[in-house]
């Protein structure tokens, strides 16, 4: 397909990126199906990070695309603020029988960050609402990522999204990152070394006393910060020591929901369940913006029962529960299921691992990591210029036919569900070929 380029670059002020050099050099998208998008000039780019971690299902799947088409004929839009329609109530429930076994009550949001921000304030309702107003301290861990929005930004750890907005939550402290290329380089799956860590919150209960927290907030695998997988047993630590103190434990499962892991979600591939969830992203396969938060049903029904108002929970949005999204997740669960996408992940681990882990004696690898379908491969920084050696793979991989993520000297790779033994292994050339082109 050939596109027609636009005339004017400079009015889109474009997120999380170099908007000078991109602009000088756009990278365009046009057009896309099944595993690959297609450039303005009719490029064929094998997508091997499923957009954003977020197109589980492919691209364009026609199911998913005629639900959306349909909907926006029959119900545009309704407000879900003292009203509703069906299909969010029939896609809550859907969601809640994907949840572990106690999570069974959603809430709607339209991306990631309101999940995040979202949840947090459930927390603090909750405490509340139970007669313990003064548990009000979050728990993040260094390099999490929790989306952009304070809350978020706050509980996160990655210093450039905290630096630059001062105005952060108060009250917040960090547990210990679980990066630890000394003990666990090359690890293959959930690494040997690092459940002690999460005692790490018995360190913090120390400082500030469990009476004063309320919430712990962590990926169950890092995601952006370049694929951190749960050190064994960690999860588990931190679920005990979250009960022995009496504080909610939040997965935010943005990235690890709807099939990554090869398990619906995180929480149910690692055996611990949370008190809260956060999920968008492949929720509707990306297709149309939405997110949500799974809550146990003790949460739900402390806070209805210890509301002084009416309105139980103060929060919502105009978009919650959006008619487009709800058919658009209806579809996207419909497909995940039809076609077994959670369990493919699950039976191509193995293979993926092998093939990223074949990358192991390209230059300047210092290690891999991977679990379900998404993998990291850390480049050496060069000596006085960090980055600069992943962004240049990054771009020669894009050059040749191949999306993948770069983030500090890491590629990350999360394709999507469908893909191939062939497209796996393509995935893989492509980044040894780019690794080994560059300095
Ligand atoms: N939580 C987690 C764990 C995420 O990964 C968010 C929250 C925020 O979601 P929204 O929908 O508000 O963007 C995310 C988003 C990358 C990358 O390259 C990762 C995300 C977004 C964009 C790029 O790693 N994750």
């Amino acid at each position: 397909m050939n596109a027609p380029l636009p005339n004017d670059l400079s009015a889109f002020w474009i997120p999380f990126t170099a908007n000078r050099s991109f602009k000088a050099d756009p990278r365009m998208l046009a057009s896309a199906k099944d595993m690959h998008f297609e450039t303005p000039d009719g490029r064929k780019v094998l997508d091997g990070t499923a957009g954003l971690w977020c197109v589980n299902a492919g691209h364009c799947r026609p199911r998913i695309v005629e639900a959306i088409q349909k909907q926006a004929a029959i119900l545009d839009f309704a407000p879900t603020f003292n009203l509703a329609h069906p299909l969010a109530f029939e896609l809550a429930t859907r969601v809640a029988d994907l949840m572990p076994e106690g999570l069974d009550h959603v809430f709607f949001t339209n991306s990631g960050s309101e999940s995040v921000d979202t949840a947090l304030k459930i927390a603090l309702a909750y405490q509340r609402a139970r007669g313990k107003g003064h548990k009000t301290r979050l728990i993040g861990r260094e390099r999490g990522y929790h989306g952009v929005n304070f809350g978020g930004i706050s509980v996160g750890g990655l210093p450039k999204n905290r630096m630059y907005f001062n105005n952060q939550l108060a009250q917040v402290d960090h547990l210990p990152h679980t990066h630890d290329l000394a003990r666990n380089a090359f690890s293959n799956g959930q690494p040997e070394h690092g459940a002690d860590l999460a005692d790490g919150l018995e360190r913090l209960v120390g400082l500030h006393d469990a009476s004063t927290i309320a919430a712990v907030i962590v990926e169950p695998m890092a995601g952006s910060t370049g694929v951190l997988p749960p050190p064994k047993g960690y999860l588990e630590r931190l679920r005990a020591l979250c009960d022995r103190y009496d504080i909610l434990l939040i997965f935010d499962e943005v990235i690890t929901g709807f099939g990554r892991l090869g398990a619906a979600f995180a929480a149910e591939r690692f055996g611990v369940t949370p008190d809260l969830i956060c999920m968008a992203k492949g929720i509707t396969n990306a297709t149309v913006p939405m997110g949500a938060v799974g809550a146990s049903g003790t949460i739900y029904q402390t806070i209805l029962e210890g509301a002084d108002a009416p309105i139980e929970l103060f929060h919502g949005y105009t978009y919650s529960g959006h008619p487009l999204a709800c058919a658009a997740a209806l579809a996207t669960l419909d497909t995940y299921e039809e076609e077994g996408l959670f369990e493919r992940a699950r039976e191509l681990e193995p293979y993926f691992a092998d093939a990223v882990h074949s990358l192991r004696d390209a230059p300047n690898v210092i290690d891999i990591r991977n679990i379900g379908l998404a993998a990291a491969v850390e480049l050496a920084p060069r000596p006085g210029a960090p980055t600069v050696r992943a962004m240049e793979v990054f771009q020669k991989a894009f050059d040749a036919g191949l999306l993948l993520r770069c983030t500090g000297d890491i590629l990350a790779m999360s394709p999507p569900l469908i893909v191939s033994k062939g497209q796996i292994d393509e995935i893989v050339d492509g980044l040894r070929k780019a690794i080994s082109t560059t300095e």
